[in-house]
C-alpha cells in the first residue's frame, strides 16, 4: 500500500529543498494545522457542542460575533503563543495585535488569521473555514518591541499562506511559495494527508462567483463583465456561464482552485461606498498568494492585490481572483474605463 505523505513530511521535504520553510515556519504551520483540526472538531459538533448561535457582541468589523468565531480565535491564540516562533498575532476578531506574553520566548514571524471565515453560514451548516497568513517580523532585527505597523506589509512579503475548509471533508490548502498543495484530514488518524500535490487553476473558466444583490453598487467594468457572462453563447464571450455564490470565501476559493472560476467581491462604486467587504491582511492577501501560486491572478479590479501597500490592519479591499484570463479581462475593462 502506498505510504501516505503527511503535512510534517511535506514540510520537512520543503525545508530540505531550502524553500521558505525554516524550522520556525515548519513549527508554525504544523501548529496552525493542529489548531485547525481543533476548530474543525468544534464546528463539526454543531448544536451538540452548544457552540452555535451568536454571543450578542460585535467584533471590530461591527459584525455580530458567533460563539464559534470567538472560540476559533482563542484556539489559534492558545496554540501559537508558547512556541517561540512568533512575535505577535493579528485576527479579524481582535481590534489590535496580540503580543506574545512575556512568559514565552518571541520569534521572528507574524501570524494573521480570519479564525472562522463565513460565519453567516455556521448556523445553517454550510462550509466555512480558517484563513492564515505568515509574515516576517521586521522589528526582530532591531530588538525593539513589535507594533501594529510591522504587520502592514504588502502581500508579496508573505512567507506562507493557507486555509482550512470545514466541509464534507476537512482540507488544508497551503503554499510556502513552491506551488499549492492540499491535505485531507484523516479523521481516524487525526493527521493531514497530502492528497493534492500540485493544485493549479485552469486559465479559462465558465463559472463566476459574485453576490448579485450588490449589482446596483458595482463599477461599470464589473457590470460589463457580468453582463457578458450572462449573455452566454450569443454574447461577446461566446459561451454560457454558470454561477455559484456560497458566501464563504474559503469555500468559493476552494472550488476555484479545484475547477477554475472567477470570484468577485468588488469595491463599491458609490463615493461613500466601502473599498470592498473583504479584509486585505487576512483574507485577500493569503488567498491571492495561494491563487497566484496556483497559476491564477488576483486584483482589486485594477491593481495586483499582492502589490498593495496596506495602511491599516483591518483595511478592506475589492477582490477579483481566479482564472487568469478572466481576471485579466476585468482588469482590461477597468483600464479602458480609466
Ligand atoms: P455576503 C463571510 O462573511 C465573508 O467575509 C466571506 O467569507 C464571503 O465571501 C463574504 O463575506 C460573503 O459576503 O455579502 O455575500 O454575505
Amino acid at each position: 500500500m502506498k505510504r501516505k505523505t503527511t503535512l510534517t513530511q511535506y514540510l520537512v521535504e520543503q525545508q530540505r529543498k531550502k524553500q521558505a520553510v525554516s524550522a520556525e515556519v515548519r513549527l508554525l504551520i504544523e501548529t496552525v494545522a493542529r489548531a485547525c483540526k481543533a476548530i474543525g472538531h468544534a464546528v463539526g459538533k454543531g448544536a451538540l457542542g452548544g457552540v452555535l448561535g451568536s454571543l450578542g457582541t460585535e467584533n471590530v468589523q461591527g459584525e455580530v460575533q458567533k460563539k464559534l468565531d470567538v472560540l476559533s480565535n482563542e484556539i489559534l491564540l492558545e496554540a501559537n503563543e508558547w512556541g517561540g516562533h512568533l512575535a505577535a498575532m493579528a485576527s479579524e476578531e481582535m481590534e489590535t495585535i496580540y503580543h506574545i506574553p512575556n512568559r514565552y520566548p518571541k520569534g521572528e514571524y507574524l501570524l494573521l488569521f480570519d479564525p472562522l471565515d463565513g460565519s453567516s453560514n455556521i448556523d445553517v451548516n454550510v462550509s466555512i473555514g480558517t484563513i492564515f497568513s505568515v509574515l516576517r517580523a521586521p522589528h526582530h532585527a532591531s530588538g525593539r518591541d513589535v507594533d501594529e505597523k510591522d504587520f502592514l506589509q504588502a502581500g508579496k512579503e508573505q512567507v506562507a499562506a493557507g486555509y482550512a475548509v470545514y466541509g464534507p471533508q476537512s482540507m488544508l490548502v497551503l503554499t510556502v511559495g513552491a506551488g499549492v498543495v492540499g491535505f485531507t484530514l484523516d479523521r481516524e488518524m487525526g493527521s493531514w494527508v497530502l492528497t493534492h500535490d500540485n493544485i493549479t487553476i485552469p486559465e479559462q473558466t465558465s463559472e463566476f462567483a459574485i453576490n448579485m444583490s450588490n449589482m446596483r453598487h458595482w463599477e461599470a467594468p464589473v457590470r460589463r463583465y457580468i453582463d457578458e457572462c450572462l449573455a452566454g453563447k450569443s454574447g461577446p464571450l461566446g459561451k454560457d456561464y454558470n454561477m455559484r455564490w456560497i458566501a464563504s470565501m474559503v469555500a468559493d476559493v476552494h472550488r476555484i482552485l479545484s475547477r477554475g472560476g472567477i470570484f468577485m467581491y468588488p469595491r463599491d462604486a458609490r463615493p461613500s461606498g466601502r473599498a470592498g467587504k473583504l479584509r486585505i491582511m487576512y483574507e485577500a492577501n493569503p488567498m491571492s498568494f495561494i491563487v497566484e501560486q496556483a497559476g491564477g491572478a488576483a486584483t482589486d479590479g485594477s491593481r495586483r492585490i499582492l502589490d498593495i501597500q496596506p495602511e491599516a490592519l483591518h483595511q478592506r479591499v475589492g477582490v477579483v481572483l481566479g482564472s487568469r484570463a478572466e481576471v485579466e479581462r476585468v482588469q482590461r475593462y477597468h483600464a479602458e474605463q480609466a
